[in-house]
């Protein structure tokens, strides 16, 4: 499974990667403000396996991966970054909102940071969906062909989908229609889990943040879910094991790390009751399994 994070600049996109993937990238408070694409390896944290692996001692442990794509930030009206093909195939997309004041950007909006970001992909398929639109016409023109003709006609129904503001995840398609649409990767079609990351001093406010931030609408829409992490202070509880990483959750009031809620929702975004023509989730590991929603 393949997981596009994507959000706002600075709203804590590389920490979360970071912490996913116990990479190392510099974060934009150092980094030169350069337009990068990281991609890695996240591993589902499994007691199970690191106990049968103490018993049997294989010559190798296998855990479940997610792979992560890691874009610079968008801004409003500044989409173009959102066409890399490593990030268009991604099955979810994590969006993560800053919900931490920021000297620069002030106190936080997930509300209208979420609203935003939703308006950037619905215009991201709007382009997609026009060009296709013009090259149909132009075809159909030279020569009436019958599955140019459907096409056509699907894709001027999602047009005016999106034009009046519904993301392709809430939009009902018929096999049929759902065949069609595949091919484009659209960004609005995508289940999202809208991720809070919180101050560190909210932490403990994680499971509140709907009712906080007025987010009861957004969270009610198809293949959607509001997560939370604390990125910063819980990427540095990733970095510690065993008792010293117990001893800090408690400390922060944590039942778990990070990586388990984050990908837990994850599973749970993918396994939500929604539209019932959606193509499945990739197929899972037994493994992963164990982070279905509990
Ligand atoms: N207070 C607080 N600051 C955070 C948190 N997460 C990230 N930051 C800070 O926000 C800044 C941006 O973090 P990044 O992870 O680089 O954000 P980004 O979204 O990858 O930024 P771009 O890629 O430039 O868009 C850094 O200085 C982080 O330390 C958080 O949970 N709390
Ligand atoms: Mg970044």
């Amino acid at each position: 499974m393949k997981i596009g994070l994507i959000g706002l600049a600075k709203s804590g996109k590389t920490t979360l990667f970071n912490l996913l993937t116990g990479s190392s990238i510099a974060t934009a408070r150092y980094d030169s403000g350069r337009a990068e694409l990281h991609t890695g390896m996240a591993r589902v944290p499994d007691p199970r396996v690191d106990r049968l692996a103490a018993l049997f001692k294989p010559r190798k442990t296998t855990y479940a991966t997610f792979e992560v794509v890691d874009l610079a930030g968008i801004a409003k009206g500044e989409r173009a970054g959102l066409d890399t093909k490593e990030f268009r195939n991604a099955d979810a997309l994590l969006h993560v909102v800053r919900a931490f004041a920021d000297e620069a950007l002030g106190a936080p909006a997930p509300k209208r940071d979420i609203e935003d970001l939703e308006t950037e992909l619905i215009l991201a398929d709007l382009e997609v969906i026009e060009r296709r639109l013009e090259r149909l016409e132009a075809s159909i023109k030279k020569q009436r062909k019958d599955a140019e003709v459907r096409e056509q006609a699907i894709l001027a129904r999602l047009k005016t989908d999106l034009e009046g503001e519904t993301p392709l995840r809430a939009v009902a398609l018929t096999p049929d229609e759902a065949r069609v649409t595949r091919g484009f990767t659209f960004l609005s079609q995508k289940p999202i889990l809208h991720c809070l990351n919180l101050d560190e001093k909210a932490i403990g406010e994680g499971a509140r943040g709907v009712e906080r931030f007025g987010l009861e609408a957004i969270a009610a829409g198809a293949w959607t879910r509001i997560g939370w992490v604390s990125a910063v202070i819980e990427a540095e509880v990733a970095q510690l094991a065993g008792d010293e990483q117990r001893a800090f959750l408690a400390e922060l009031g944590l039942k778990e790390p990070a990586i388990h809620r984050v990908l837990s929702d994850c599973y749970a975004l993918l396994g939500a009751p929604g539209l019932r023509t959606r193509r499945a989730p990739s197929t899972r590991t037994s493994a992963e399994a164990s982070f279905a929603p509990r």
